[in-house]
């Protein structure tokens, strides 16, 4: 299986606002280091380098104005003569006006936030785009007849919609991989995410639509992050009915139980034949992840791999989250070995 890499994700290492104080994102460039370490040593198969793609593949799930705001919010926030970390402090919640995009770049950043994970640095719109041309060139090399490719994507994605970034998530690489997809002949794309925590934002971008057909596995939202979405009665609008599946767990889920769940979902992805799945592929669902509360071991990463091999189609596996800095190697490799041998 072939990796995807673009060493760009490096000029984006931030802070967040977490446990009432500033300090250094668990999502830290180390991640994606110690994940292609694994890659090499693992014989998993060849690194190769993202090309670089235009800005409209990206606003083909994003709004003009948020590709826009992200490219240029280091520029502006920095003309104030910040050094620091531009991070959003207020939100547009209910029936605040949502409907006007502010000037100001204080305004701008909590209109285009959901959360204060995302910081802002003078390298991130350049990492931001980087990991997003990373999924699209793995896409590329899977719709050149490739049964499957590694998009080793840093920052991850799932957490932005086509308006918003959070939970460390700026582009959403799985959604704009997805929809490049079915933008060259596919009529049918599967989003299998298996990351801890609800992608919101993917599930937001296709909710009304019956072309992508969401599927995630994740805490339940009543206990964990994003707390506001991923409930199980959430499943699509409009043409998008039916085409939505969450399957929420309770903390302290382990194998036996995510297996069930698992198993389940992909014998409803099966059922509708897709053209090409991709996973997007968190380990925070690791017994020591620090910042999650399933209780999956390494080995059981290589059933998820073979697990998922069951479904049958063409497969991109697209980077997510996981914290356990030290193991994520390790689990992120596992479950594409035990794709690669059980294909
Ligand atoms: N105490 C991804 O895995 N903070 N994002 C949660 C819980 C946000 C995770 C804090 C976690 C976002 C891609
Ligand atoms: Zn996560």
């Amino acid at each position: 299986m072939l990796t995807f890499y673009n060493p760009d994700h490096q000029l984006h290492h931030a802070s967040e606002l977490k446990d009432g104080k500033v300090s250094p994102c668990f999502e830290m460039p180390h991640r994606a280091d110690t994940i292609l370490e694994r890659v090499r040593h693992s014989g998993l198969g060849e690194i190769a380098r993202a090309t670089h793609y235009d800005s409209a593949r990206y606003a083909r799930v994003h709004s003009e104005r948020y590709v826009r705001f992200l490219e240029q919010a280091w520029q502006e926030w920095s003309a104030l003569g910040h050094q620091h970390d531009a991070l959003p402090l207020v939100w547009p919640v209910r029936d605040l006006r949502s409907d006007i995009e502010p000037e100001h770049i204080d305004g701008k950043l909590g209109f285009y936030a959901m959360d204060a994970g995302v910081a802002i640095t003078s390298g991130t719109w350049q990492a931001v785009r980087g990991s997003a041309d990373t999924a699209l060139s793995a896409m590329d090399h899977l719709l050149q007849g490739h049964d499957s490719a590694f998009a080793l994507c840093r920052p991850p994605g799932h957490h932005a919609a086509a308006e918003y970034m959070g939970g460390y998530c700026y582009l959403n690489n799985a959604a704009i991989a997805a929809q490049s997809c079915l933008d060259q002949g596919g009529k049918r794309v599967v989003v299998l995410d298996v990351d801890f925590h609800h992608g919101n934002g993917t599930q937001s971008i296709f909710y009304q639509r019956p072309d992508v057909l969401f599927v995630s596995l994740h805490g339940d939202p009543r206990r964990s992050y994003p707390y506001f979405s991923g409930h199980r009665d959430e499943t699509g609008s409009g043409a998008g009915v039916g085409f939505n599946l969450n399957y929420p767990l309770p903390h302290g889920t382990d194998w036996a139980a995510y297996a069930i769940a698992l198993q389940d979902a992909c014998q409803r992805i099966r059922a509708y034949q897709p053209d090409a799945v991709v996973i997007s592929l968190g380990v925070d669902t690791f017994e020591h992840d620090p910042i999650s509360h399933f209780r999956l071991a390494s080995p059981d990463y290589l059933r998820m791999g073979a697990s998922i091999a069951t479904i049958g189609a063409p497969t991109l596996f697209v980077m997510e989250g996981g914290y356990m800095v030290e193991e994520i190697g390790i689990n992120a490799v596992n479950v594409l070995q035990g794709f690669a041998d059980a294909r």
